[in-house]
């Protein structure tokens, strides 16, 4: 019956696509052995996140026994809300969803959980007190990913003899209240409680985007350029603060300029490295599609699952990457 009316829904919502724009995307024609999944995605802000989309897209495909509603949801929670609502009226069998921030989702999973639909939340958490809303995880330790960054930062301003002189910080931070934002800060703010020399002279929010944190550190420079340190939370906020400060005059290169941090490690990002632009970049692995195949066939199993599910992640610095690293890349 579910799968009914959500096939029946897919069938009116393709109509209204055609003739409305696309805010839902069915990526595949109804039958009834499919697995109806609908996927609430926080929006395209970054490269990051478009790999994110295309993993999940290509690997629910209708060959692979699913089919897929989509939703983007423009940076806006209440978007998403209204999506994961949607799907829990179309009877979907699973809801797949990216928070974009920790708090405020505790009615929305309730109803769902009411209505008997699993959800597996990808990429971000929710807060703490809300985690038997869900049935699976699948996404990163961002607070593990910070500490390689502070530690990685610690021993090599120790190998260059400068772990007492003053190392200034500027710290463009990702969407306040996201999960990534929230681990990398964190940190970072105890690196620096335990590194009397380190100080961070800014710390502003540059959304995630390259445009932000092109703004963020324009401004910073007008106040300042006595700068050791940028540590941004995403590599599209490192391209933009790279950007400000080359067009100020200033070099970033880990040997003799400003030592530039960042996360992701996408393909562009890598390219940074290679140059010295960005000193270390830790590695954000979006290609999650794979994982929550995984879980959803084991739930139609009837198997147990892993609930919390940590993607594999590494880093890389200018030191160690090379051209054939990047081009074995997926994304
Ligand atoms: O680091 C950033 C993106 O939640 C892990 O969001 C994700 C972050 C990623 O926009 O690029």
């Amino acid at each position: 019956m579910r799968k009914l009316l959500a096939i029946m829904f897919c069938v009116l919502l393709f109509f209204l696509c055609a003739c409305a724009g696309d805010k839902y995307t069915v990526s595949s024609t109804p039958e009834d052995n499919l697995i109806v999944v609908g996927f609430s995605q926080v929006g395209a802000e970054s490269e990051w996140r478009v790999a994110n989309t295309e993993s999940i897209k290509s690997t629910l495909s209708e060959e692979n026994g699913y089919m897929l509603l989509f939703d983007d949801a423009r940076q806006e929670q209440e978007n998403q809300i209204r999506a994961i609502r949607m799907f829990i009226q179309q009877n979907v069998d699973y809801i797949v969803f990216s928070p974009k921030v920790e708090t405020g989702w505790n009615s929305i999973l309730l109803e769902a959980k009411e209505a008997n639909i699993p959800v597996i939340m990808i990429d971000r958490y929710i807060e703490q007190q809300d985690w038997e809303l869900f049935t699976a995880f699948v996404g990163s330790d961002f607070y593990k990913q910070g500490e390689i960054a502070v530690n990685w930062l610690e021993d090599f301003l120790k190998s260059k003899g400068r772990e007492v002189e003053p190392i200034r910080i500027v710290h463009i931070q990702g969407t306040i209240g996201s999960t990534p934002q929230i681990g990398r800060t964190t940190a970072l703010e105890k690196a620096v409680e335990r590194n009397p020399n380190w100080q961070i002279i800014a710390q502003e929010c540059g959304d995630f985007t390259r445009a932000k944190a092109y703004e963020v550190m324009s401004s910073v420079l007008k106040q300042t350029r006595d700068i050791d340190v940028v540590y941004c939370e995403n590599d599209g906020e490192a391209l933009g603060a790279i950007d400000a400060m080359e067009e100020a005059g200033l070099k970033c290169h880990p040997n003799d300029g400003v030592i530039v941090i960042s996360f992701d490690a996408t393909r562009l990002g890598l390219e940074y490295c290679l140059q010295g632009k960005i000193a270390l970049n830790v590695e954000c692995n979006p290609l999650q599609g794979p994982y929550v195949d995984r879980i959803i066939k084991k739930l139609e199993r009837g198997e147990p699952i892993d609930r919390i599910n940590y993607v594999e992640e590494t880093y890389f610095d200018y030191f160690t990457i090379t051209r054939k690293i990047i081009d074995s890349r997926a994304y």
